[in-house]
Protein backbone atom coordinates (compact mmCIF):
# COMPACT_ATOMS: atom_id res chain seq x y z
CA UNK A 1 0.00 0.00 0.00
CA UNK A 2 2.52 2.22 0.51
CA UNK A 3 4.70 2.00 -2.87
CA UNK A 4 0.97 3.07 -4.62
CA UNK A 5 2.48 5.01 -7.44
CA UNK A 6 0.98 8.43 -7.60
CA UNK A 7 0.38 8.68 -10.77
CA UNK A 8 -2.70 5.96 -11.06
CA UNK A 9 -4.50 7.88 -8.09
CA UNK A 10 -7.42 8.70 -9.10
CA UNK A 11 -10.04 11.52 -7.74
CA UNK A 12 -11.97 8.98 -5.26
CA UNK A 13 -8.42 8.18 -4.01
CA UNK A 14 -8.03 11.20 -2.25
CA UNK A 15 -9.74 9.87 1.33
CA UNK A 16 -7.84 6.91 1.08
CA UNK A 17 -5.08 8.37 1.37
CA UNK A 18 -5.20 10.72 4.14
CA UNK A 19 -6.82 7.87 6.22
CA UNK A 20 -3.24 6.57 5.97
CA UNK A 21 -1.28 7.85 9.03
CA UNK A 22 2.18 7.57 7.36
CA UNK A 23 3.70 10.96 6.53
CA UNK A 24 4.70 9.84 2.84
CA UNK A 25 1.61 8.80 1.82
CA UNK A 26 0.05 12.09 3.12
CA UNK A 27 2.52 14.43 1.38
CA UNK A 28 1.31 11.93 -2.44
CA UNK A 29 -1.76 12.39 -1.49
CA UNK A 30 -0.92 16.47 -0.65
CA UNK A 31 0.55 16.63 -4.20
CA UNK A 32 -2.41 14.66 -6.01
CA UNK A 33 -4.94 17.40 -3.99
CA UNK A 34 -2.55 20.21 -4.96
CA UNK A 35 -2.84 19.09 -8.63
CA UNK A 36 -7.20 18.57 -8.74
CA UNK A 37 -7.03 22.05 -7.05
CA UNK A 38 -5.05 23.62 -9.50
CA UNK A 39 -7.59 22.04 -12.33
CA UNK A 40 -10.87 23.07 -10.08
CA UNK A 41 -9.15 26.56 -9.27
CA UNK A 42 -8.21 27.01 -13.17
CA UNK A 43 -11.89 25.90 -14.32
CA UNK A 44 -13.71 28.45 -11.33
CA UNK A 45 -11.47 31.09 -12.29
CA UNK A 46 -12.33 30.47 -16.01
CA UNK A 47 -16.15 30.34 -15.29
CA UNK A 48 -16.05 33.12 -13.24
CA UNK A 49 -14.22 35.00 -15.93
CA UNK A 50 -17.48 34.42 -18.11
CA UNK A 51 -19.57 35.82 -15.66
CA UNK A 52 -17.61 38.71 -14.96
CA UNK A 53 -17.50 39.68 -18.63
CA UNK A 54 -21.18 38.41 -19.23
CA UNK A 55 -22.03 40.93 -16.51
CA UNK A 56 -19.65 43.46 -17.19
CA UNK A 57 -21.43 43.38 -21.29
CA UNK A 58 -25.06 43.81 -19.26
CA UNK A 59 -24.15 46.44 -17.03
CA UNK A 60 -22.44 48.48 -20.49
CA UNK A 61 -26.18 47.74 -22.14
CA UNK A 62 -27.72 49.21 -19.05
CA UNK A 63 -26.17 51.95 -18.68
CA UNK A 64 -26.40 52.88 -22.44
CA UNK A 65 -30.16 51.68 -21.97
CA UNK A 66 -30.38 54.21 -18.91
CA UNK A 67 -28.74 56.77 -21.13
CA UNK A 68 -30.78 56.21 -23.72
CA UNK A 69 -34.16 56.95 -21.69
CA UNK A 70 -33.11 59.85 -20.33
CA UNK A 71 -32.68 61.42 -23.73
CA UNK A 72 -36.26 59.84 -25.03
CA UNK A 73 -37.93 61.84 -22.04
CA UNK A 74 -36.08 64.70 -22.23
CA UNK A 75 -37.07 64.94 -25.80
CA UNK A 76 -40.40 64.67 -24.76
CA UNK A 77 -40.54 66.91 -22.33
CA UNK A 78 -41.43 64.90 -19.39
CA UNK A 79 -40.84 65.48 -15.80
CA UNK A 80 -38.80 62.70 -15.53
CA UNK A 81 -35.62 62.25 -12.65
CA UNK A 82 -34.19 58.45 -12.76
CA UNK A 83 -31.39 57.56 -10.74
CA UNK A 84 -29.53 55.37 -12.31
CA UNK A 85 -29.85 53.02 -9.03
CA UNK A 86 -33.49 53.02 -9.08
CA UNK A 87 -33.27 52.32 -12.95
CA UNK A 88 -30.91 49.28 -11.82
CA UNK A 89 -32.61 48.04 -8.89
CA UNK A 90 -35.77 47.43 -11.42
CA UNK A 91 -34.15 45.52 -13.84
CA UNK A 92 -32.20 43.42 -11.00
CA UNK A 93 -35.36 43.41 -9.12
CA UNK A 94 -38.01 42.66 -11.96
CA UNK A 95 -37.83 39.27 -14.53
CA UNK A 96 -36.75 41.40 -17.21
CA UNK A 97 -34.82 39.02 -19.81
CA UNK A 98 -32.73 41.48 -21.09
CA UNK A 99 -31.87 45.67 -20.89
CA UNK A 100 -33.20 45.70 -24.57
CA UNK A 101 -36.65 44.80 -23.08
CA UNK A 102 -36.44 47.03 -19.89
CA UNK A 103 -35.64 49.80 -22.22
CA UNK A 104 -39.36 48.99 -23.75
CA UNK A 105 -40.85 48.85 -20.80
CA UNK A 106 -40.20 52.24 -20.19
CA UNK A 107 -40.93 53.46 -23.77
CA UNK A 108 -44.63 52.07 -23.47
CA UNK A 109 -45.34 54.26 -20.58
CA UNK A 110 -45.87 56.96 -23.42
CA UNK A 111 -46.62 54.76 -26.04
CA UNK A 112 -50.31 53.94 -25.68
CA UNK A 113 -52.88 55.49 -28.23
CA UNK A 114 -55.32 57.58 -26.71
CA UNK A 115 -58.57 55.71 -26.44
CA UNK A 116 -60.56 58.69 -28.08
CA UNK A 117 -58.88 61.08 -30.43
CA UNK A 118 -61.57 63.48 -30.03
CA UNK A 119 -61.76 64.06 -26.37
CA UNK A 120 -58.53 62.94 -25.34
CA UNK A 121 -56.21 65.46 -23.51
CA UNK A 122 -53.30 62.94 -23.39
CA UNK A 123 -50.81 65.68 -24.67
CA UNK A 124 -52.20 68.74 -23.29
CA UNK A 125 -51.22 69.67 -19.68
CA UNK A 126 -53.34 68.40 -16.68
CA UNK A 127 -53.21 72.13 -15.38
CA UNK A 128 -55.17 73.43 -18.67
CA UNK A 129 -58.32 71.73 -17.91
CA UNK A 130 -60.93 73.59 -14.71
CA UNK A 131 -61.01 70.49 -12.60
CA UNK A 132 -57.35 69.95 -11.68
CA UNK A 133 -55.43 71.87 -9.33
CA UNK A 134 -59.09 73.13 -7.63
CA UNK A 135 -57.53 73.40 -3.87
CA UNK A 136 -60.82 73.47 -1.74
CA UNK A 137 -63.02 75.68 -3.94
CA UNK A 138 -64.61 74.85 -7.04
CA UNK A 139 -64.32 77.01 -10.17
CA UNK A 140 -67.63 75.91 -11.94
CA UNK A 141 -70.51 73.69 -11.14
CA UNK A 142 -69.85 70.00 -11.63
CA UNK A 143 -71.24 67.71 -13.86
CA UNK A 144 -73.07 64.30 -12.15
CA UNK A 145 -76.03 64.19 -14.60
CA UNK A 146 -75.11 61.31 -16.51
CA UNK A 147 -73.03 58.65 -14.74
CA UNK A 148 -74.17 58.48 -11.15
CA UNK A 149 -70.73 59.27 -9.37
CA UNK A 150 -71.91 60.92 -6.26
CA UNK A 151 -73.73 57.59 -5.04
CA UNK A 152 -70.89 55.53 -6.36
CA UNK A 153 -67.56 56.99 -5.71
CA UNK A 154 -66.42 56.58 -2.03
CA UNK A 155 -63.02 57.92 -0.22
CA UNK A 156 -60.33 56.12 -0.32
CA UNK A 157 -61.24 55.29 -3.94
CA UNK A 158 -58.65 54.68 -6.73
CA UNK A 159 -59.38 56.96 -9.21
CA UNK A 160 -57.28 55.16 -12.80
CA UNK A 161 -57.45 57.17 -16.04
CA UNK A 162 -56.61 55.32 -19.64
CA UNK A 163 -55.79 58.74 -20.95
CA UNK A 164 -53.29 60.39 -18.60
CA UNK A 165 -51.72 63.81 -18.07
CA UNK A 166 -48.75 65.68 -19.44
CA UNK A 167 -47.43 62.73 -21.86
CA UNK A 168 -47.79 59.41 -19.82
CA UNK A 169 -50.46 57.11 -20.25
CA UNK A 170 -52.85 56.50 -17.64
CA UNK A 171 -52.80 58.38 -14.72
CA UNK A 172 -53.68 57.53 -10.95
CA UNK A 173 -55.54 59.90 -8.34
CA UNK A 174 -57.18 59.34 -5.09
CA UNK A 175 -60.47 60.37 -3.24
CA UNK A 176 -60.14 62.55 -1.14
CA UNK A 177 -63.90 62.46 -0.62
CA UNK A 178 -67.49 63.83 -1.21
CA UNK A 179 -67.62 67.58 -0.69
CA UNK A 180 -70.07 69.99 0.02
CA UNK A 181 -69.39 73.58 -1.56
CA UNK A 182 -71.84 76.39 0.05
CA UNK A 183 -71.25 78.71 -2.81
CA UNK A 184 -72.97 76.66 -5.16
CA UNK A 185 -74.94 74.70 -2.54
CA UNK A 186 -73.95 71.40 -4.33
CA UNK A 187 -71.76 67.85 -3.62
CA UNK A 188 -68.97 67.23 -5.35
CA UNK A 189 -65.97 64.22 -5.68
CA UNK A 190 -62.53 65.48 -4.85
CA UNK A 191 -59.64 63.88 -5.26
CA UNK A 192 -55.99 64.42 -4.85
CA UNK A 193 -53.73 63.26 -7.20
CA UNK A 194 -49.97 64.19 -8.30
CA UNK A 195 -49.79 66.25 -11.57
CA UNK A 196 -47.40 68.17 -13.22
CA UNK A 197 -47.43 71.19 -10.87
CA UNK A 198 -46.98 69.08 -7.63
CA UNK A 199 -49.75 67.08 -5.53
CA UNK A 200 -53.01 68.77 -5.86
CA UNK A 201 -56.22 68.62 -4.88
CA UNK A 202 -58.54 68.42 -7.72
CA UNK A 203 -61.95 67.43 -8.91
CA UNK A 204 -63.77 64.49 -10.49
CA UNK A 205 -66.50 64.63 -12.40
CA UNK A 206 -68.83 63.49 -15.55
CA UNK A 207 -66.39 65.60 -17.69
CA UNK A 208 -63.45 64.25 -16.77
CA UNK A 209 -64.82 60.85 -16.41
CA UNK A 210 -65.45 61.35 -20.47
CA UNK A 211 -62.28 62.91 -21.24
CA UNK A 212 -60.14 60.24 -19.15
CA UNK A 213 -61.75 57.11 -19.46
CA UNK A 214 -62.07 56.54 -15.84
CA UNK A 215 -61.91 52.66 -14.04
CA UNK A 216 -62.80 53.16 -10.39
CA UNK A 217 -60.80 50.82 -8.64
CA UNK A 218 -61.39 50.19 -4.37
CA UNK A 219 -59.53 47.75 -1.90
CA UNK A 220 -61.51 46.08 0.97
CA UNK A 221 -59.45 47.91 3.33
CA UNK A 222 -61.54 49.77 6.53
CA UNK A 223 -61.84 52.78 6.92
CA UNK A 224 -59.91 53.24 9.65
CA UNK A 225 -57.23 52.28 6.91
CA UNK A 226 -58.99 54.21 3.97
CA UNK A 227 -58.42 57.54 6.52
CA UNK A 228 -54.64 57.14 6.79
CA UNK A 229 -54.01 56.28 3.38
CA UNK A 230 -56.09 59.82 2.72
CA UNK A 231 -54.23 61.38 5.72
CA UNK A 232 -50.97 60.27 4.00
CA UNK A 233 -52.03 61.68 0.70
CA UNK A 234 -53.18 65.06 2.52
CA UNK A 235 -49.92 65.31 3.97
CA UNK A 236 -48.16 65.47 0.68
CA UNK A 237 -49.96 68.25 -0.78
CA UNK A 238 -48.02 70.79 -1.95
CA UNK A 239 -44.69 68.77 -3.08
CA UNK A 240 -43.37 68.37 -6.25
CA UNK A 241 -43.96 66.01 -9.16
CA UNK A 242 -41.31 64.06 -10.70
CA UNK A 243 -41.37 60.47 -12.40
CA UNK A 244 -38.21 58.77 -10.74
CA UNK A 245 -39.71 55.10 -11.36
CA UNK A 246 -38.97 54.69 -7.84
CA UNK A 247 -41.24 53.05 -4.67
CA UNK A 248 -41.12 55.45 -1.94
CA UNK A 249 -43.06 54.89 0.81
CA UNK A 250 -41.68 57.70 3.25
CA UNK A 251 -43.93 60.63 3.90
CA UNK A 252 -40.57 62.65 3.66
CA UNK A 253 -40.51 61.68 0.26
CA UNK A 254 -39.33 64.96 -1.82
CA UNK A 255 -41.09 63.94 -5.04
CA UNK A 256 -43.76 62.01 -6.24
CA UNK A 257 -45.47 60.62 -9.37
CA UNK A 258 -49.27 59.66 -9.92
CA UNK A 259 -49.41 56.29 -8.98
CA UNK A 260 -46.26 56.12 -6.95
CA UNK A 261 -48.31 58.73 -4.44
CA UNK A 262 -51.74 56.36 -4.15
CA UNK A 263 -49.73 52.83 -4.05
CA UNK A 264 -47.46 54.83 -0.76
CA UNK A 265 -50.46 55.58 0.46
CA UNK A 266 -51.88 52.31 0.95
CA UNK A 267 -48.32 50.16 1.24
CA UNK A 268 -47.76 52.07 4.52
CA UNK A 269 -51.42 50.68 5.74
CA UNK A 270 -49.73 47.32 4.42
CA UNK A 271 -52.24 47.00 1.46
CA UNK A 272 -49.87 46.69 -1.48
CA UNK A 273 -51.78 47.87 -5.12
CA UNK A 274 -49.03 46.90 -7.54
CA UNK A 275 -49.38 43.63 -9.65
CA UNK A 276 -47.39 40.64 -9.10
CA UNK A 277 -48.12 39.61 -12.41
CA UNK A 278 -46.80 40.38 -15.86
CA UNK A 279 -46.23 42.60 -17.21
CA UNK A 280 -44.86 45.22 -15.02
CA UNK A 281 -43.53 48.03 -15.70
CA UNK A 282 -40.85 50.24 -14.12
CA UNK A 283 -41.45 52.09 -10.81
CA UNK A 284 -45.18 51.50 -9.72
CA UNK A 285 -47.60 52.65 -13.37
CA UNK A 286 -51.32 53.22 -13.38
CA UNK A 287 -51.23 49.87 -15.21
CA UNK A 288 -49.19 48.32 -12.31
CA UNK A 289 -52.05 49.03 -9.86
CA UNK A 290 -55.03 48.70 -12.71
CA UNK A 291 -53.46 44.91 -13.00
CA UNK A 292 -53.12 44.95 -9.39
CA UNK A 293 -54.82 42.06 -6.85
CA UNK A 294 -55.89 43.78 -4.26
CA UNK A 295 -58.79 46.07 -5.83
CA UNK A 296 -62.13 45.67 -7.98
CA UNK A 297 -63.44 47.58 -10.10
CA UNK A 298 -66.71 49.58 -9.43
CA UNK A 299 -69.32 49.73 -11.62
CA UNK A 300 -71.22 53.28 -12.70
CA UNK A 301 -73.70 53.63 -15.05
CA1 LIG B 1 -40.72 59.62 -5.78
CA1 LIG C 1 -43.80 47.85 -11.40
Amino acid sequence: MHNINPQRYKNGDILYKLRLNNKNNFSIGGLFMKRSFAVILLTSLLTTNIIMVNAQTRDDELEKSYNEIIEFFENSNLPVNITYDTFEDEYYGNAYSNPEEYLHSYKDLISVEPIDEEDCQLYSSPDEKWYYNTGTSLPQVPNYSRYNLLSTVKKGDIIYEANGGGGFTGHIAIVEGVYFNTFYGVKYIRLIEAIQSGVRRSVLDDERVADKGVTILRTNASSRVINKAVNFCIKQIGKDYAYDAAKNTSENEKTWYCSELVWAAYKKQGIDLETTGWPNEPGVTPRDILNGNNTSVISYN
